[in-house]
């Protein structure tokens, strides 16, 4: 066997660079870069490979491991999970900053490869800097932390062990249905360790990310459950936007009148005004898409995790007929909500349900509902994106008047956390595949921007705008400067409304007084964060990292920075000031929280009293 002498961390790149992808017939590389901070756990270990080249890995300097790591999603997302990102960081505290995003990563089933430094197998120098010493065990150390959120987890602890390691982290990174965090922890001696690696280990390989093929007695169930149905309706999840099954549902819904709702990952597989597209399901769904889910008698759940944001907590079907279909290339996800599971890839699985109902001449009895439903939220949303704010500018308008710019250029629209999402979710339009890049699987503040940073490394020809809160931004915005160091061109639009504003609704909503989510200084007078309104210059933020900075406070301010930041050839951040209770309200949704059963404020003892009312009527599991 021929073999070739290198360092653990040498090979793992040379093997790295070597990963390819085919699915239906197209091949792509598989690894598209490393994205990372050096530190002592790596620098001279994985960043001596990296450095000394004789590899097509691009290396980005992250500014936060975590911002790194959001980067690394937001590319694997809008590449469909066909190309990754690794990420790489040094011992402890390095390692840990990407913990959240592990578990980002994993909720949402998007592939990324993370490479946490370790400290020394060998044990000589412990403590080692930065190493967490547990005296009840020495195996442990900080990166054991990523175990609940990765779906594969090893420590090469030999040099040897690269190899297995290796070979499941890629099992792993190119499943359809269970895929995520791969986290491979690389002590620091053992990445410079040297090994005889077998030529054939290093070897180009393509793998191969097979759908999965229905089974016949499957599509006959599942055939017969729709040709029973009246009123089906489908919930459009991640997995058919994944599948790639937009002509498939296209075909589907148009042959059968089945109407469907989006959740935030599938929203935007086909376009807003397409005839059978209600928009948003759930709590954060539209008035259309949560009447007809209360009528109908069954749910084609496509690729989707029913989270409680689509299903209202389990409530929003409230048709005691209503069935439930999961069709689902993840069989943990196909037997949710006691689903007759069908678990098969959701391109292939329409394809064959079309095939099976057209020859028994199937159509769905929702008669004019869908189109009336239809045009009732069309106007809605023309009246949002037309609403005129006393105070300057709504967050509805904001988005109204972004959605009218970007719509004609299919630019993509990233967003993740507080109450933009929730109103995307609802009234955004889209009409271009990947448009749509919305990570609310974990709803993780300060993916926005570092996602954007990954979108657009993904689509370099396309237009990318990141639509972010003030709390969100502040959290994390530094992959900013990444952007900045890189040339890449990234549009920030910062909504904001001085504070946690979605929270403060949630608690406002409950009974409880306002309470820690407005942006306010500390009043001496109560004691509490009731004081004037704590102000930030975004735009004068954005300067600082060498970003452009735009400022709005009314529509034509706003949509003056909107055409002006498209124009720019380097990232943009436009600080547009909304009215802070501005964003969209629920239309005939639900939510359960674990509100106070024991309060002495009687609004929230009634307030959880409704809950209970409301837990009533929801299905039990
Ligand atoms: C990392 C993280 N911490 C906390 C939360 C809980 N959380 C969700 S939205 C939100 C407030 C977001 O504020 P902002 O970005 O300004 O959006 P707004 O609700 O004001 O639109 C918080 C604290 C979260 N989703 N993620
Ligand atoms: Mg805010």
């Amino acid at each position: 066997m021929k073999t070739v002498r290198m360092t653990t961390a040498q090979a793992l790149l040379r093997f790295l660079d070597n990963q390819y992808v085919e699915r239906d017939g197209v091949e792509r590389k598989f690894v598209a870069g490393v994205l990372g901070i050096f530190g002592h756990g790596c620098v001279v270990g994985l960043g001596e490979a990296l450095a000394a080249g004789g590899h097509s890995l691009r290396f980005y300097q992250g500014k936060n491991e975590q911002g790194a790591a959001h980067a690394a999603i937001g590319f694997a997302k809008q590449s469909d999970r066909l190309a990754i990102m690794t990420v790489a960081s040094s011992i402890g505290p390095g390692a840990l900053n990407m913990v959240t995003a592990a578990g980002t990563a994993t909720v949402n089933r998007i592939p990324v490869l993370f490479l946490p430094g370790d400290s020394f197998a060998c044990r000589q120098p412990d403590p080692v800097l930065q190493q967490v010493e547990q005296p009840y065990d020495c195996n442990v150390t900080a990166n054991d932390a990523f175990k609940p959120v990765s779906r594969y987890w090893d420590r090469v602890s030999r040099p040897e062990q690269l190899m297995t390691a290796m070979i499941n982290a890629m099992r792993v990174l190119t499943d359809p249905a269970d895929t995520g965090a791969v986290t491979i922890a690389l002590p620091q001696d053992v990445q410079g360790e040297a090994y005889d690696y077998p030529e054939e280990f290093l070897r180009r390989r393509v793998h191969h990310v097979e759908r999965r093929i229905p089974s016949e007695a499957a599509v006959e169930r599942a055939a017969a459950m729709i040709a029973a149905a009246r009123k089906p309706l489908v919930i459009c999840g991640g997995g058919a936007r994944y599948s790639g099954a937009a002509k498939e549902l296209k075909a589907f819904c148009e042959k059968f009148r089945v109407p469907f709702g989006e959740t935030q990952a599938g929203k935007g597989l086909l376009p807003w005004d397409n005839p059978y597209n209600l928009s948003g399901i759930g709590l954060t769904g539209s008035q259309a898409a949560n009447r007809l889910a209360k009528e109908a008698d069954l749910v084609i759940a496509l690729g989707t995790r029913l989270g409680d944001f689509t299903t209202c907590s389990k409530w929003l079907f409230q048709n005691p007929a209503c069935r439930i279909l999961g069709i689902n290339v993840a069989s943990f996800d196909a037997y949710k909500m006691d689903a007759e599971p069908m678990v098969a890839d959701a391109k292939l699985a329409l394809a064959a349900l079309t095939k099976a109902l057209s020859k028994a001449g199937y159509a769905s009895s929702w008669g004019p509902a869908i189109e009336r439903e239809r045009a009732a939220w069309k106007a809605e949303v023309d009246r949002l994106y037309a609403e005129e704010d006393p105070a300057g500018l709504s967050q509805a308008r904001a988005l109204g008047e972004l959605n009218d710019i970007l719509l004609p250029k299919d630019a993509i629209a990233v967003s993740g956390s507080g109450s933009i999402p929730s109103d995307m979710q609802r009234v955004w339009r889209t009409r271009a595949s990947g448009a749509y890049h919305m990570e609310y699987g974990f709803s993780c503040m300060g993916y926005e921007i570092a996602g954007s940073l990954g979108a657009k490394l993904a689509e370099p020809g396309r237009e990318v705008v990141a639509i972010v809160g003030d709390g969100a931004y502040t959290m994390l915005h530094t992959e900013l400067l990444t952007a900045v160091q890189e040339g890449v061109k990234i549009i920030v639009v910062v909504l904001d409304n001085s504070g946690f504003q979605c929270i403060d609704n949630l608690q406002s909503g409950q009974g409880i007084v306002h309470f820690g989510n407005e942006w306010k200084r500390r009043d001496p007078a109560t004691g509490r964060l009731t004081g004037a309104p704590v102000s930030v210059d975004f735009a004068k933020n954005a300067e600082s990292w060498g970003a452009k900075g735009f400022r709005a406070r009314t529509v034509d301010e706003f949509r003056r920075a909107v055409r002006k930041a498209l124009k720019e050839d380097g990232p943009c951040v436009i600080d547009a000031k909304v009215s802070p209770k501005s964003m969209t309200k629920g239309y005939e949704s639900w939510w359960r929280v674990g509100t106070a059963e024991v309060s002495s404020n009687p609004a929230v003892e009634a307030a959880a009293r409704e809950i209970k009312a409301e837990v009533a009527k929801a299905r039990k599991y």
